[in-house]
């Protein structure tokens, strides 16, 4: 299934890879695509994945979701 979020305050690709890389070990996570320039980032995995989850991966990385 595909998830979409949006990550605040990646600006340059280490941060794209910061995040591709935290999201990429949440168990089920198959694929991950990061927009830089708008923030957007798809999560492609085997089944749902639990929201916190996501947020806990992408805070690991250093950054936030937007409006958080
Ligand atoms: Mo370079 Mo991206 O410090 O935070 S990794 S801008």
């Amino acid at each position: 299934m595909t998830t979409s979020i949006t990550v605040a305050g990646m600006t340059c690709g280490h941060c794209a890879s910061s995040v591709r890389e935290e999201l990429g070990e949440v168990p089920g996570v198959t694929e991950v695509d990061v927009d830089l320039a708008t923030g957007t980032v798809t999560i492609l995995s085997e089944a749902p994945v639990a929201d916190a989850l996501i947020r806990t991966a992408v805070e690991d990385a250093g950054y936030q979701l937007a409006g958080q």
